[in-house]
């Protein structure tokens, strides 16, 4: 298999997953800390407030990072660690644990990928409207200043938000993730619209203060569909099916790339919202679409596709007895390749796999080690599709690895372990993965033995 020769091997990972010190040196509450009280709300009640415990271990965390050959390494800040409230005083203390990350990173030749937001929304801002407020989008432009003021002389590449589609569908849809609401239609497009301009004015900030040239991109949950046959009617239809909104559900690539990307919202999203649209000016438009250097995009399965008849598409069906993970989605590694494809022929960006990976069953064998066969194999055959979507000459940039170590999944607590590095959450201590080494050797060989 061929990568490009500049193409970047890295991994990613979430603060609210991983950080742990939830209450230490002056962070503020995120919404996790107070959705993960609530009774039956995560698995076995638990909570990110020791997780990884990654912020008084971080060191030794790049030291893996290091030994591992990794090039780039995705993590986000937490908001409320940096600025407590939200908006107003900043906890220096805060950011001075994501200044000695960067520079352990930059020491070990790794490119800090800062995501900004990855989900744990400050509380106070939460209970003062939260993504509903008029004022969301200002107090994410004011705390991405911050974060440009301080590390943007050694961070390059900025990533807004993480997977719009998950804190609001299931954050304020279907109450499933914190803060836990279950709002209507028009209240959820008020949140997207809102959500959207943060954005917006976050790249315009990054771009007007940053000291390093900027590469700004984005890490949205894409629904991508896979044809299920390779006859162009299928393949049509997939198409036709990753970026169409037939129901009132915000689970979409379109509805929120359309506007960043294109500038405005999808035809049919305008049809099938109809008044529970929010008002949307052509100055939010403008500030909305700003320009973007790649398109990221996080995927772990696709959805097969089938036309009809008619020139339409429907759902078609799966095998009998799929591969699943153990979060039970289905191993699709076409995914790679047909999302690649969809969205560059769409968005014309060079892109980036922002997250890939699955949950797995891992345990510490009687030798030791974690044998993960089921990873290494689920990462070799999508990275295989993402090469053949490279030779296809579709610009493909990078791959983040999802994820760097075992950490906190949500809903799931630590029952679901992701990582190339296995944690013993009760002793923090860290054991590489079979399937680390593995990666270690696609890193090392730039993909070329797949
Ligand atoms: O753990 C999550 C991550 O926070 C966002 N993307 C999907 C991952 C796996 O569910």
């Amino acid at each position: 298999m061929q990568f490009p020769k500049d193409f970047i091997w890295g991994a990613a990972a979430a603060s609210y997953q991983i950080e742990g010190a939830a209450a230490e040196d002056g962070r503020g509450l995120c919404v996790w800390d107070m959705f993960s009280r609530q009774p039956g709300k995560v698995w076995r009640n638990q909570n990110g407030a020791t997780a990884c415990d990654h912020y008084h271990r971080f060191r030794e965390d790049v030291d893996l990072m290091a030994d591992l050959g990794l090039q780039a390494y995705r993590f986000s800040v937490s908001w409320p660690r940096v600025i407590p409230a939200g908006t107003g005083s900043i906890n220096q203390a805060g950011l001075d644990f994501y200044d000695k990350l960067v520079d352990a990173l930059l020491e070990k030749n790794i490119q800090p990928w800062l995501t900004l937001f990855h989900w744990d929304y400050p509380y106070e801002l939460y209970c003062r409207g939260g993504w509903l407020s008029p004022d969301s989008s200002d107090w994410f432009a004011d705390y991405t200043a911050v974060m440009v003021e301080r590390l943007s002389d050694r961070v390059q590449h900025w990533i807004p938000q993480n997977e719009p589609q998950c804190f609001l569908g299931l954050g304020h849809v279907t109450g499933n993730h914190a803060p836990g609401m279950k709002m209507g239609t028009a209240e959820a497009m008020l949140a997207v619209h809102n959500s959207l301009l943060a954005h917006g004015k976050a790249v315009q900030v990054i771009r007007a203060k940053a000291v390093l040239p900027p590469v700004i991109g984005t890490a949205p949950a894409g629904k991508v569909c896979i044809p299920r046959t390779a006859s162009a009617e299928d393949i049509a239809a997939a198409r036709q099916a990753t970026f169409s909104n037939t129901t009132k559900d915000i689970y979409s690539n379109s509805i929120f790339t359309d506007p960043l990307i294109l500038g405005h919202y999808p035809e049919d999203c305008i049809q099938v919202m109809g008044a529970d649209m929010p008002k949307v000016t052509e100055q939010d438009m403008r500030t909305i679409c700003q320009p973007l250097d790649f398109y990221g995009v996080n995927l772990y399965f696709g959805h097969w596709v089938e036309a009809t008849e008619h020139g339409g598409w429907q759902p078609a069906e799966s095998v009998i007895g799929p591969p699943l993970t153990t979060m039970e989605w289905e191993v699709s590694p076409a995914v790679l390749y047909w999302g690649a494809r969809f969205l560059h022929e769409r968005y014309k960006l060079p892109i980036v796999i922002t997250e890939n990976g699955m949950a797995n069953t891992d345990w510490i064998h009687l030798d030791g080690k974690v044998h993960d066969p089921q990873r290494i194999d689920y990462l070799h055959r999508h990275l295989r599709e993402f090469a053949r979507a490279s030779a296809e000459g579709i610009p493909c940039l990078g791959y983040m690895q999802w994820s760097i170590m075992d950490n906190f999944e949500w809903g799931h607590g630590y029952k679901q372990r992701f990582g190339l590095i296995y944690v013993d959450y009760e002793t923090g201590r860290r054991v590489p993965k079979d399937s680390y080494y593995w990666y270690r050797n696609v890193i090392k060989t730039n993909g070329t033995e797949l």
